[in-house]
């Protein structure tokens, strides 16, 4: 399939170290991924769906220890610990090597290995980047196809010299939790992922290379990897704005990504297109501006809380050639269910971990059928509004950058940064508090600067300032950036804000300010949107002038805990903090006064 010898020796060496019976090359090929699609059918691996009602699914359940991302069990391998910095856990990758070679060795004994060559990004594409996994699980195989440009046309892009590929090894082994190792090791462009099948650990173009490596490599080559959604915004005169927007998990992401905007806005000619829901590659384009491309070809979306109100178009990309996991499954007409779906959970069903129970009588209880963590992966094309520029090579222009988090108080419904430097000290800021349903404490404050801190492949300082070199070289061609907060609480604890659509009328003030047509007050914290200024028509009965009035209040007592918060949370960084940013904190709080 590739006459590329890096390829191939590296490829006889993984087969050498885990001695599968047998290796098989990914070609792509409908024939050959009906046959696998076949084969895991008949182990059992997996099991297909009502093909009427969803056509082309298959159904699969993973070990009840082996459901979500493993942070503590997550190792950032750079030669030096100082470049993997306080938010990452680090080991010598001489050590991380010599301790995961024995759990290797000969694990895929009696098993088939497949060698899977993948593109992040479209196929041709000057953004996009090649990686080969190795691994002997077919449900990898299978996700890694609807998530990936999947197949031989990858090695198109590589070439036969080249050795920019990221080598990814992964065996499910016997999903021993004790030995369970999610390890990227950037200089060496290697991830290594051993005994666990759970997506975000296992299906290594996403979490492992699309930011943990590919952000070390765009530090070292000049682009970036950003844990963003793409959407553009067709306006009525048919231009459409882009918009990148980071947010920690919880907060909406998929929903903003697919955002159905209000009858006011459609009637006027307004739509929304998804170009990416969870991941952006970045890079300054020919005319100085930076172009965004999604290196992903599907959703991994969280099921629970999906349905046709909360996120439409999520669900209708789910509803042919989809894998579910970790769902409950409807016994009478083999179909899925999860929390949220409906208010009907099936009397016959099998909730995930395997158990057929009456599902109205479990929920009752108060017992979950889908596990919160179950996901769906679903082709990027099953989309009702997946971008026409989805697949152009070039990616799509971003004129504006959104940070968000979940903040019952300090922080306004939206404003906008003074510039770039300002922005990236906005966007190190990034936090959300936990809610009660979560913890059991509201209100506690995690720091998770830019969405990226379980991602970011390198020292966390030193990725702020690749943040501030890039703005350098964008200069007045870089995006505006924004922070929202759809989050925001009365006194009794309700949210003031509708979200969802309405979101919509957010992403209108912001596209305002990037065609410089609307005014903005300054304040100590950045621009807010002069009263009046977001389009409220519609929904005045719920956000009255008192609770617009609120939405944009900037309480300076609330913002001076928060610049005293941030003063505790930079220390972690010591001298690696750049200067640039101890100034963005030092004239906050001066602007404070
Ligand atoms: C995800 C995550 O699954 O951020 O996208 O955890
Ligand atoms: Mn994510």
């Amino acid at each position: 399939m590739t006459k590329n010898q890096n390829v191939l020796k590296w490829v006889e060496e993984m087969k050498a170290l885990t001695k599968p019976d047998k290796v098989i090359w990914i070609d792509g090929s409908e024939e050959q991924l009906q046959a696998l699609r076949d084969e895991a059918v008949a182990t059992g691996e997996m099991q297909k769906l009502n093909e009427e009602k969803l056509p082309g699914c298959l159904y699969h359940r993973t070990a009840e220890n082996d459901v979500a991302r493993v942070e503590d069990r997550t190792f950032i391998c750079s030669r030096e610990k100082e470049n993997a910095g306080p938010t990452n856990n680090w080991c010598d990758p001489k050590e991380m090597y010599a301790k995961l070679t024995p759990l290797y060795d000969g694990v895929m004994k009696g098993r088939t290995m497949y060698v899977i060559p993948y593109s992040m990004g479209p196929i041709g594409s000057p953004i996009a980047k090649v990686g080969v996994e190795i691994t002997d699980s077919i449900y990898v195989v299978l996700n890694m196809d609807i998530m990936t440009r999947m197949g031989a046309d990858a090695f198109k892009n590589l070439g036969d010299e080249s050795n920019d590929f990221v080598r990814g090894l992964h065996s499910k082994a016997n999903v021993d939790p004790e030995n369970r190792y999610i390890v990227q090791f950037p200089e060496d462009n290697t991830i290594w992922s051993i005994n666990s099948a759970y997506g975000g650990n296992v299906l290594l173009g996403k979490k492992c290379f699309a930011l943990r490596i590919a952000s070390y490599q765009g530090w070292k080559e000049g682009w970036m990897a950003e844990h963003m959604l793409i959407l553009g915004v067709k306006k009525p005169d048919g231009e459409v704005k882009y918009i990148t927007a980071a947010f920690p998990s919880a907060c909406g992401k998929t929903n903003l990504a697919m955002l159905i905007p209000p009858e006011g806005y459609k009637k006027a000619g307004y739509e929304v297109f998804t170009v990416g829901d969870d991941i952006a590659w970045m890079k300054q384009g020919p005319d100085g501006r930076l172009y965004a491309i999604n290196p992903e070809n599907g959703f991994f979306g969280v099921a629970p809380g999906t349905n046709a109100k909360s996120n439409y178009n999520a669900l209708a990309s789910t509803r042919k050639n989809t894998i579910f996991t970790n769902v409950a499954l409807n016994n009478d007409d083999n179909t899925v269910w999860w929390e949220g779906l409906d208010k009907n959970p099936p009397e016959n069903a099998t909730e995930w971990t395997g158990k057929k129970v009456n599902g109205k009588e479990w929920t009752a209880e108060g017992k979950k059928l889908a596990h919160p963590n179950s996901r769906f992966t679903a082709p990027a094309k099953n989309c009702p509004c997946v971008s026409p520029e989805f697949d152009n090579p070039q990616g799509v222009p971003i004129s504006a950058i959104i940070f968000g988090g979940r903040r019952a108080a300090t922080t306004p419904l939206v404003y906008q940064s003074f510039n770039w430097q300002h922005g990236t000290y906005v966007g190190s800021a990034v936090s959300s508090e936990t809610t009660a349903a979560a913890t059991g404490a509201v209100g506690v404050l995690r720091h998770d600067p830019m969405a990226m801190k379980p991602f970011c492949g390198y020292h966390m300082a030193d990725y702020w300032a690749h943040w501030l070199e890039m703005g350098k070289k964008l200069g007045d061609k870089a995006p505006l950036i924004f922070n929202v907060n759809w989050f925001k609480q009365d006194e009794n604890g309700n949210f003031m804000w509708p979200g969802f659509g309405d979101n919509m009328r957010v992403l209108d003030w912001i596209i305002k300010r990037c065609e410089g047509t609307i005014d903005a007050d300054k304040t100590p914290i950045g621009y807010l949107p002069k009263k009046g200024d977001i389009n409220l028509e519609g929904i005045e009965d719920e956000v009255t002038s008192e609770v617009e009035d609120k939405l944009l209040a900037v309480d300076k007592d609330l913002w001076k805990k928060e610049v005293a918060e941030m003063g505790e949370f930079y220390k972690q960084f010591g001298d690696k903090l750049p200067d640039e940013l101890k100034q963005e904190l030092a004239d906050l709080s001066a602007r404070l006064g």
